[in-house]
């Protein structure tokens, strides 16, 4: 039976970054989960009989929102649902399987890096049929509804078993449970050489993979240790918990502290590496080297012909605009084009379509290519591990001579979490009243040349998109770049990104903090950071 239950709107629902991202007892209020999953099948148009994809990252309440979807797609007429084993789906594996059984979109349940538990954060997500994240006219169009609705359907049935491989029937909609794993596992040994890494590590390269107790402790297990022979245990925290095991399952050199550690010892492994909650973002550390997400995206880029499934070439490259210069400079030597997007990857998606873009990257770890369309961690480990056993050299000589051959461009992000919101957007507001004065001003050594606030004018759909960021842009290219986060869940979230070019090669065995100390000063004698959030110190250096 459908059932058309009456409600009202809670006012709150904004898609951020990366969807919907609250607490999980604001999803556990009466209908919360409901409002927003109706809000998005109603901003869609001829889902009718069509596929849903269905899973998550298996944090708390993630199966429980997952039976809630069943029965509303039921009730709202879809005509399949697939969902992963468990409820999970890795984020770059839900993309996948829209586009390869050409579903109608997918809800992707997860708040990606953000801790889980009761208390703890969770997300809802709409990815549209290409596979990727819903552009922000879909996303506009479900923030309005949710400040209207007053009713949802959902069907009035059992739960459906989550653990179980088969099919079953929910008012005219079949659900099939599938592997989480297997799809996603066949793509990636599509693109990548795998004799070529199995050959690599059978002659005893080290490979150590953190699964942060996340979602993609299944699929690094299948590939790395079982179809690429690593040793058992080379795959750390491989069940994915509801909890994460306590921890944030953020790949980054705070949370993912001891993989650091390891990687930095005497008789280090050769190659270390992690993944979030959802399994989109990607750490790289090799034997004594930590390579940054924006040079991870950049020696990818240069290095990506390697790999069966760029040996073509790439078409283009493509980076969030706080994302740091060093892949510009390699598509101006490849002579590809070299696109700039604002933060979140669903601005990707057009450029990808078009093929205008064949890779992209975010400085927040996250990097990925045409073969979906959202970002992807494992994907960026075996690249590396691909080109790792074609090179037959360290990443830490990897990383060396890419800085000989274009420069290293030196670069950290300082977050400062949990901040009064006002503050926040008091210092923001501030900043951008002051944006016109700024050019010509000098501050020590640096001269400001540029300042604006970041806009965006997409190539293909020709949308815009406003206040993306500040960005101030010194004599010589370094920069500063300022912006709110949109994935947090309390407070205000200020992110700094400070970036100076270094052509020396004599001058490319700096210590990051060290190398940026200067722009570091003048980014907080500028927006008045310390003052404004009453902060000594940035929560989190990447
Ligand atoms: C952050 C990152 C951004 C990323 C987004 C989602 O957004 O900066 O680059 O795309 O998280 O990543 P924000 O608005 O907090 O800066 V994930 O791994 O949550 O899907
Ligand atoms: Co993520």
């Amino acid at each position: 039976m459908i059932k058309t239950v009456s409600t009202n709107p809670y006012g709150d629902q904004k898609p951020g970054t990366s969807g919907l991202r609250k607490k999980v007892p604001a999803f556990q209020q009466k209908n919360y989960a409901e409002n927003f999953i109706q809000s998005i099948f109603d901003s869609l148009e001829g889902f009718e009989g069509q596929t849903l994809v269905i899973g998550g990252d298996g944090r708390y309440y993630n199966r429980e929102v997952i039976q809630k979807a069943i029965k509303m797609a039921a009730a709202n007429g879809f005509g399949r649902v697939l969902v992963g084993r468990g409820g999970i789906l890795s984020t770059p594996a839900a993309s996948n399987i829209i586009r390869k059984y050409k579903a109608f979109g997918g809800i992707v349940l997860s708040a990606s890096h953000n801790p889980g538990g009761p208390t703890e954060d969770f997300g809802i997500k709409y990815n549209v049929g290409n596979g990727g994240p819903a552009p922000e006219k879909v996303t506009d169009a479900i923030f309005a509804r949710t400040k209207v609705i007053d009713s949802y359907k959902i069907a009035e049935v059992a739960d459906v078993n989550l653990d179980l491989e088969s099919s079953h029937q929910v008012e005219n909609m079949t659900v099939t449970v599938i592997d989480p794993v297997a799809d996603y596992a066949e793509l990636m040994e599509s693109l990548f050489d795998f004799a070529a890494i199995r050959k690599l590590i059978a002659g005893g390269f080290r490979v150590v993979f953190d699964a942060m107790s996340a979602v993609t402790g299944p699929y690094a297990k299948e590939i790395i240790e079982r179809r690429l022979g690593a040793p058992k245990g080379s795959v750390m925290n491989f069940i994915p918990l509801p909890d994460f095991g306590g921890h944030h399952p953020d790949p980054n050199l705070v949370h993912a502290r001891a993989l650091y550690e390891t990687m930095m010892a005497p008789h280090a492994p050769d190659f270390g590496a992690a993944s979030d909650g959802d399994g989109d973002r990607n750490l790289i550390i090799g034997k004594g080297i930590f390579v940054t997400p924006s040079d991870s995206l950049a020696m990818l880029a240069a290095n990506a012909h390697l790999a069966p499934g760029y040996a073509k070439g790439l078409a283009g490259i493509a980076r969030s605009m706080p994302t740091s210069g060093a892949a510009d400079r390699v598509a101006e030597k490849l002579g590809i084009g070299l696109y700039e997007t604002p933060t979140g990857w669903k601005f990707f998606g057009n450029l990808l379509d078009e093929g205008l873009a064949t890779i992209c990257g975010e400085e927040s770890a996250g990097t990925g290519s045409n073969h979906v369309r959202e970002k992807d961690g494992l994907w960026a480990v075996l690249l590396w591990l691909n080109i790792l056993a074609v090179r037959k050299e360290s990443a830490l000589d990897i990383a060396r001579k890419h800085w000989a051959t274009y420069g290293r461009n030196y670069y950290s992000r300082h977050d400062y979490e949990e901040v009064d919101t006002d503050a926040a957007n008091g210092l923001i507001a501030a900043l951008r009243d002051k944006l016109a004065s700024l050019p010509g001003k000098s501050f020590g050594a640096l001269a400001v040349a540029n300042a604006d606030d970041f806009s965006y004018n997409d190539p293909v759909d020709k949308s815009v998109s406003k206040n993306q960021g500040i960005r101030i842009l010194f004599k010589g290219g370094s920069r500063v770049v300022y912006r709110l986060s949109g994935t947090g869940t309390s407070g205000a979230t200020l992110r700094v990104y400070i970036e100076r070019f270094e052509a020396d090669s004599a001058r490319h065995d700096l210590d990051t903090q060290a190398a940026l100390g200067d722009l570091i000063a003048v980014a907080d004698e500028i927006a008045e950071i310390k003052k404004r959030t009453g902060r000594d110190a940035p929560s989190v250096i990447t």
